[in-house]
């Protein structure tokens, strides 16, 4: 590079990339070809619309690119091209999903969504984010007891509240959604259910968590978390009667998105092609089986993990256990300084602050591609167990 600045800042973090252990939940590796495509002349172009109906010339290749990454995407969830749309254009998760609220949801609407102190996401209604700003979030969380859903309890929620969409998926929540139910739920109360499955793809592409597909309208995902693609999101759509593909479209452009990225959607294409292979299969299993491991070695040495564990790459461990242990906070920065990456979490229920919650959450898409087994994942629960209680004894 000429940038001689920015070129040494990029090898800083890449070196600092290759130096750590890193178990933030929603990070990955993604392979040569993705980034090759990311750092493509593809980035010069402007193909504002979609392929055939483009409001700029000099996009033939552009179409080309876009309908292999629509087939490929359809193709890494098994999903027939007659019932499912696959729009690929949203430059991430958050616009995702507000493409789908404004196709779907009439202004001052209710959407009913996994609380974020309890493990949902900012634009599942949060009135910080702008889906809590223009429509209503009704809020449902995990039981006190068993600190997983509760559907009952949503059900009743729903049919009192009687949301235009109800979205299930998570971001702190370690557990299986049971999809069926959430199905029932938005069929009592006449409400779309969208799953919002960016955690969790990659896991149900390689058939190593459930598919939402049977059972969702709309499926939104990020392509860069378990996926393992480049920073970007792609909204799946059911085709029916209804036609909301059609609306949802027209939400993402013009409705709030202008030229897409075509450099980043031929790095999806490249994902999505890897995420079909054997190999992504074998991945998928190997990052659920890495998990469970950590979350046991974690029980084992006394700390205690939300829910009892997990049933996926996540993992949220209460590290202050009602001031027995230490801070969220504390307890992140404690692990930075030894090179093992997380972020602090809230947990259901938190006594403590969002700034310096209770929590931490881990997760194990990035170090197993990194090819990560079962011992380093009992290696790595033994130097946090080290680290968390020198800060613990250090503290009383
Ligand atoms: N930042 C993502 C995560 O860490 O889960 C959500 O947007």
């Amino acid at each position: 590079m000429k940038d001689k600045e920015i070129e040494k800042l990029i090898k800083e973090e890449e070196k600092r990339q290759g130096d750590v252990i890193n178990l933030i939940a929603s990070e990955n590796y993604v392979s040569e070809d993705v980034l090759k495509a990311l750092g493509s002349k593809l980035t010069n172009k402007y193909a504002e619309g979609y392929p055939g109906k483009r409001y700029y010339g000099g996009n033939e290749v552009t179409d080309k690119i876009e309908n292999l990454c629509i087939a490929r995407a359809l193709r890494a969830f098994k999903l027939s091209s007659k019932n499912w749309h696959a729009n690929v254009q949203p430059l991430s998760g958050s616009p995702a999903n507000l493409a789908v609220y404004l196709a779907l949801v009439p202004p001052g609407g209710k959407i009913m969504g996994m609380s974020l102190a309890h493990g949902g996401h900012l634009t599942h209604g949060h009135f910080v984010s702008a889906s809590g700003k223009f429509w209503d979030q009704v809020p449902y969380g995990v039981d006190m007891q068993t600190e997983v859903l509760n559907y009952e309890k949503i059900k009743d929620l729903a049919v009192k509240e009687r949301p235009a969409i109800i979205v299930a998926g998570f971001t702190a929540y370690p557990r299986i959604i049971d999809f069926k139910k959430f199905r029932e739920i938005a069929d009592v109360c006449g409400a779309y259910l969208m799953v919002d499955m960016s955690h969790f793809a990659g896991l149900v592409a390689g058939g190593a968590y459930p598919s939402p597909f049977p059972y969702a309208d709309v499926v939104t995902t990020t392509a860069h978390k378990t996926l393992r693609g480049p920073r970007s999101a792609i909204i799946f759509s059911k085709i029916d009667a209804r036609e909301i593909y059609k609306k949802i479209d027209k939400a993402v452009f013009p409705g709030l998105q202008g030229g897409p990225h075509m450099n980043q959607i031929a790095a999806v294409a490249v994902a999505m092609k890897e995420a079909a292979t054997p190999a992504f299969k074998k991945y998928a299993k190997q990052v659920v089986e890495n998990a469970k491991i950590l979350a046991e070695e974690l029980k084992k040495y006394g700390w205690k993990v939300i829910s009892g564990g997990t049933d996926s790459h996540l993992i949220l461990v209460d590290v202050w256990m009602n001031g027995k242990g230490i801070g969220g906070s504390e307890a992140s920065d404690k692990l930075e300084k030894v090179g093992i990456i997380v972020n602090k979490n809230a947990i259901p229920f938190d006594q403590r602050k969002p700034f310096d919650p209770s929590g931490i959450r881990l997760g194990t898409a990035g170090e197993t591609t990194r090819g990560a087994k079962e011992k380093d994942m009992k290696r790595i629960a033994a130097q946090i167990d080290k680290v968390l209680k020198e800060g613990v004894s250090k503290n009383k």
